[in-house]
C-alpha cells in the first residue's frame, strides 16, 4: 500500500524538477525573511538567484544545531509568529533546546508524511494504532497521532509509561500497530511476560519503531519476542519530527520523503558531498516547511543513501539504518566506534538479554569503556566460573570484530534502567568528575 503514489513513485526526472523548483523557493524564503541566513549567504558570496540546478545546493552554507540554539526561542522562524500554531522542542539534554514552530501548513505536511510512513509500514484505516511515543513537546506522540488520524486509523494516544496498563489496553482494544522506541517495545514484551501474558499472543502485527539507534541485530530480537514485523522510522525535531524516512516491509532502508526533504551525505570532517552509497553525515534541506525552513541542516546522523528504486514500487531514495550520531562516536585508545557496533555483537550472545549500557570512565588519563550486559534469567548468577567464561567470550568477540579490548561485566536481569522513551546507552562518567 502506498499513501501518495503520485509523489512516492514519481520518476526521478520529475522529482528533481519538483525539488529544484521548491529549492529555489526555500532559498529565497530564508534569505528574504531571516537576517541570519542573509548574512550567512553573503559571507559565502552566494545569492538565491544562483541556484539553477540541484548541484548548486552545494554552494550554500550549512546550518548547524548551534545556529538553532543561538536563535532560541523564535529567532529562526521563517513565518510570522502570528502564523505559528504549534511548538515542539528537541529532546537533547545539553545546552539550550532547539525549538521548531509549525504553521497550519506545516502540520498538514507532517500529517501527510506520517500518513505515508504508517502506510509504508502497512497501516490502514482498519488498524488500531497503539501510540506509545511520548505526547508533549517531544514530536513522537503528536506526529504519529496526526498521521494515524489522516489515515483514519483508530488511534490510542496512550503515550509512554504505565506499561502494565499498556498491555491490558492492547488486549482489550486489539491494538495492531505499535508505535514507540525499539527499547520500549522490548520492555513491553518483558512486562507482558511478567504479567503471565505471552507477548506473541498480543494482537500486534507491526511496530513502527524509531527515535533512537537500533542495530540490525535488534530487529529479530524484537520481532521474535513480540511476534511482529519491526520497521524503522526516522526523523528529528529540527526538520519536522518523525516522518522524514520510513522503512517498508522489505526492510532494506528507510524511504526518505524527498519531495519535502532534500538529502545529502557529507564527509563530517571536510563538509564535502559524498557519492551515493558512501557513509557520512546526513544533511537535510526542508523544501516545503513554512514555520522553520532550514537549508543544509547538519543532522549529525551517520548513514548512507541508496537511489535505486525499491521492489515496493516507491522510487524515493532510501537511507540505511542510522549508525549513530557524530557526537556519539566514542574514541577509545584511538579506535573510533559507535555504540550500535557493540550492540550488534552483544545481541548475538545467547546467554544475555538485549539490555546493556556502556560506561565510559577516565583512568590515569586514558578513556576506558566497560560494557554492562544483563544475563538471561535462566543463567544462575552464582555460577561465577560460568559468568567469567561468558564475559571472556564476549570480550574476545568484541576484540576480534572491533579491534579493541573492552571490559565486559554481566549483571543480573532487570538491573539496567528501562525507559519509556529513548534508552540511555552510554553513561559518560568522565564528565561527572
Ligand atoms: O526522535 C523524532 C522521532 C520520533 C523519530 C519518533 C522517530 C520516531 P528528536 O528527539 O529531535 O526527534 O531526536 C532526533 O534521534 O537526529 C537521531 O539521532 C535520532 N533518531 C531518530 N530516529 C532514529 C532512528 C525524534 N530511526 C534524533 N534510528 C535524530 C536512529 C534515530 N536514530
Amino acid at each position: 500500500m502506498i499513501w501518495n503514489k503520485e509523489y512516492e513513485c514519481m520518476n526521478r526526472e520529475n522529482l528533481q524538477d519538483l525539488q529544484l523548483r521548491r529549492l529555489k523557493k526555500v532559498t529565497h524564503r530564508v534569505f528574504e525573511r531571516l537576517p541570519f541566513y542573509k548574512r550567512k549567504f553573503e559571507k559565502n558570496r552566494v545569492h538565491p538567484d544562483q541556484i539553477k540546478s540541484l548541484e548548486d545546493l552545494q554552494k550554500l552554507p550549512f546550518t548547524s544545531k548551534s545556529d538553532l540554539r543561538e536563535g532560541y526561542p523564535f529567532g529562526l522562524f521563517t513565518a510570522p509568529l502570528g502564523e505559528i500554531v504549534e511548538f515542539h522542542i528537541s529532546s537533547g539534554t545539553t545546552g539550550k533546546p532547539v525549538v521548531n514552530g509549525y504553521t497550519r501548513g506545516d502540520i498538514q505536511i507532517w500529517a501527510e508524511v506520517m500518513a505515508r510512513a504508517l502506510t509504508c509500514a502497512g497501516t490502514t484505516s482498519k488498524d488500531v494504532v497503539h501510540n506509545a511515543y511520548g505526547y508533549g513537546l517531544f514530536t513522537g506522540g503528536l506526529g504519529t497521532h496526526y498521521g494515524a488520524q489522516l489515515i483514519g486509523a483508530k488511534t490510542i494516544p496512550i503515550s509512554g509509561g504505565q506499561t502494565k496498563r499498556q498491555i491490558t489496553i492492547m488486549q482489550d482494544f486489539k491494538s495492531t500497530v505499535l508505535t514507540c522506541t525499539p527499547s520500549y517495545a522490548l520492555h513491553i514484551a518483558e512486562v507482558a511476560e511478567e504479567m503471565g501474558v505471552n507477548p506473541r499472543n498480543l494482537p500486534l502485527r507491526v511496530g513502527v519503531l524509531g527515535a533512537e539507534t537500533w542495530s540490525e541485530s535488534m530487529r529479530p530480537e524484537i520481532e521474535s519476542r513480540l511476534g511482529i514485523d519491526a520497521l524503522d522510522i526516522y526523523g528529528l525535531t529540527e526538520i519536522i519530527g518523525p516522518g522524514v524516512a520510513q522503512e517498508c516491509e522489505r526492510k532494506e532502508g528507510m524511504h526518505l520523503f524527498e519531495d519535502h526533504f532534500l538529502p545529502e551525505i557529507i564527509d563530517p570532517k571536510t563538509g564535502n558531498v559524498l557519492e551515493a552509497g558512501q557513509e557520512g553525515e546526513l544533511v537535510l534541506t526542508t523544501l516545503t516547511r513554512e514555520g522553520t525552513s532550514l537549508v543544509r541542516y547538519r543532522t549529525g546522523d551517520i548513514t548512507h543513501i541508496d537511489y535505486q528504486s525499491c521492489e515496493c514500487g516507491r522510487t524515493l531514495a532510501r537511507i540505511g539504518k542510522i549508525k549513530g550520531r557524530v557526537d556519539d562516536m566514542l574514541i577509545i585508545r584511538g579506535v573510533n566506534l559507535f555504540p550500535s557496533q557493540i550492540e550488534n555483537i552483544l545481541l548475538q550472545i545467547d546467554e544475555a538479554e538485549p539490555h546493556y549500557q556502556l560506561i565510559l570512565e577516565r583512568r590515569k588519563g586514558l578513556d576506558e569503556l566497560t560494557v554492562e550486559l544483563e544475563t538471561s534469567p535462566h543463567i544462575f548468577f552464582d555460577e561465577v566460573r560460568k559468568l567469567e567464561e561468558i564475559e571472556a567470550r564476549i570480550e574476545r568477540e568484541i576484540e576480534e570484530t572491533l579491534g579493541l579490548r573492552i571490559r565486559v561485566r554481566l549483571v543480573e536481569p532487570r538491573t539496567i534502567e528501562r525507559s519509556a522513551g529513548k534508552a540511555k546507552r552510554v553513561i559518560d562518567k568522565r564528565k561527572l568528575k
